[in-house]
Parts: C-alpha cells; sequence; structure tokens
C-alpha cells in the first residue's frame, strides 16, 4: 500500500495518532522577560474586527499582534549573532520541518533543581539505552515545565537573582552543535537556555552554538510526556515570515500506538 494511505488507514483505525505539542495563544501565553537594559517581546493581543454587527453584519474577525517569539515558537539561525547569514523562518527547507523526535525526560530532576543543566553524560547514557539521536531530526528536551505554562510567574520562576528554569549545559549545547547529527532541540521552558544562562560564557550557549551551526530552537511545547523516546515523527510548522527570525508555530507529532 502507497505511504500515505496506510498512514491516513492507521490514523483511522487508531494505530497511529496526532499528538498536538503546541500551547493555546492568547494574552496569557507566558512570555519572556530580559533584564534592562534589553528590550522585551510583545506579548499575544487581539483586537476584534466585527463581529456580527454593523462593522460586519455576517462575519467575525480580529487583527493579532504579537512578537515573532511567543509562546510555542520556532527560532530560526539568524535569530542570533552566530547564525545571522544562516537561514531565516521563511527560508527554512521543508525537509528539516518533518522529522523524527527523541525524547529526553529530565523531569524529576528539574523538579529537584530548577537550575538543572542538561549534560553530555545525559546523553552518552540516554545513547546506550535507545541509541543515536535521530539523523536530520529533533532532541526534545522533557523538564515537566509545560506544567507552569498557565501562570506566567510559576512558568519564568524568576527572584531577586533572576529566573530559574532548567536548560543545557554551555559544553552540551556546544556538543549537540557540532556532534549530534539534529537539526534542532525542543523545549518546555521559555526558551531553549536555561533561565541563568545569561552568566554562563558565552551568554545563552544553546542559541549561541545551535543558532550559530544552522540548526533551530523550539520552545514551550506540550504534551512531551505522551511521546515515546523514541519513533515519533515531529511536524513543525512556522510561518513563513519574509526575513523572520521566528515564528509561532504549531507543532504536531504523529505516534504508532
Ligand atoms: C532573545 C534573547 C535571549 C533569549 C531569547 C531571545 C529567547 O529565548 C528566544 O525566544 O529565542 S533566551
Ligand atoms: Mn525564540
Amino acid at each position: 500500500m502507497p505511504t500515505l494511505d496506510s498512514l491516513l488507514r492507521d490514523l483511522a483505525a487508531g494505530n497511529a495518532a496526532i499528538i498536538d505539542l503546541t500551547m493555546p495563544l492568547s494574552e496569557r501565553t507566558p512570555i519572556l522577560q530580559l533584564p534592562p537594559p534589553f528590550a522585551n517581546t510583545q506579548g499575544f493581543s487581539m483586537q476584534e474586527i466585527s463581529h456580527f454587527d454593523e462593522r460586519g453584519p455576517a462575519w467575525a474577525w480580529s487583527n493579532i499582534s504579537m512578537g515573532e517569539h511567543v509562546g510555542t515558537h520556532f527560532d530560526a539561525p539568524t535569530h542570533w549573532i552566530t547564525g545571522k547569514d544562516g537561514t531565516d523562518v521563511a527560508q527554512t527547507p521543508l525537509a528539516h520541518l518533518i522529522g523524527p523526535a527523541s525524547i529526553i525526560d529530565k523531569s524529576a530532576e528539574a523538579a529537584a533543581d530548577p537550575d538543572f543543566l542538561l549534560e553530555i553524560a545525559h546523553i552518552e547514557e540516554w545513547q546506550r539505552q535507545h541509541g543515536p539521536l535521530p539523523s536530520g531530526g529533533w532532541l526534545l528536551y522533557r523538564t515537566g515545565w509545560d506544567a507552569r505554562a498557565q501562570d506566567q510567574a510559576a512558568f519564568l520562576n524568576a527572584n531577586e537573582t533572576g529566573p530559574h528554569t532548567p536548560g543545557i549545559s554551555v559544553a552540551c549545547a556546544r556538543w549537540l552543535s557540532e556532534q549530534a547529527h539534529i537539526v534542532g532541540v525542543g523545549v518546555e521552558t521559555v526558551g531553549t537556555d536555561a533561565g541563568i544562562a545569561h552568566s554562563f560564557d558565552p551568554p545563552f550557549p544553546c542559541h549561541a552554538f545551535l543558532l550559530g551551526a544552522g540548526k533551530y530552537g523550539l520552545t514551550q511545547l506540550a504534551n512531551l510526556a505522551t511521546l515515546p523516546p523514541t519513533g515519533a515523527v515531529l511536524i513543525v510548522a512556522p510561518l513563513p515570515i519574509v526575513g523572520g527570525t521566528g515564528s509561532p508555530a504549531r507543532v504536531l507529532a504523529l505516534v504508532e500506538r
């Protein structure tokens, strides 16, 4: 049977399922908060144009506004100075937007330590159990942080020393950019870097190394807990914003049941 026919048959029969990894977009969607003197992104907002009224008797529609990096979103290489000569979001090769995904689960560690960092040794341990990271695909990093996404304060988890959210160490970010044959890294937190990554050398190493290597970031993912460690197929759909450094994205996973 042709591949797409058998996929549709398996979906209809429940042998395969579609899982939404996207957080809903609303005025309550948490956004990144950089410290002064840095400028910050706008959040999501919606302004009604008409709602079955004199402004449009048979139709309802709205304007929306938001930053490129709001909610579940895609980071293109041009987002960072190290990747400034790379592809913008509209130039992303389509083959990079559908691919295999593997999940590394450090939710217990992140619950015990909000500054938990993924290290090369954790990836090596994962690879001993599950095989190599998916070539041409995504490493999805589960931390349990999606449970906090309804509450900006809990999600950013900031105190007088700044935000405390789990991330990836400098060495591991460098290793993922240089040694792993992945197209990108996806996380549940507000950005791919740890809350304390402003103090790392280099600052924000996930952004610096991965985007500098032409790879991508995906943030604020939901429902990673429902995915198997390997075998899911990720469909990443950022808007083709011409010249855009990123975009809110619908992110879906196909899994076998
Ligand atoms: C700009 C500066 C620092 C960070 C970010 C953006 C993001 O997390 C992002 O959304 O790309 S850490
Ligand atoms: Mn971003």
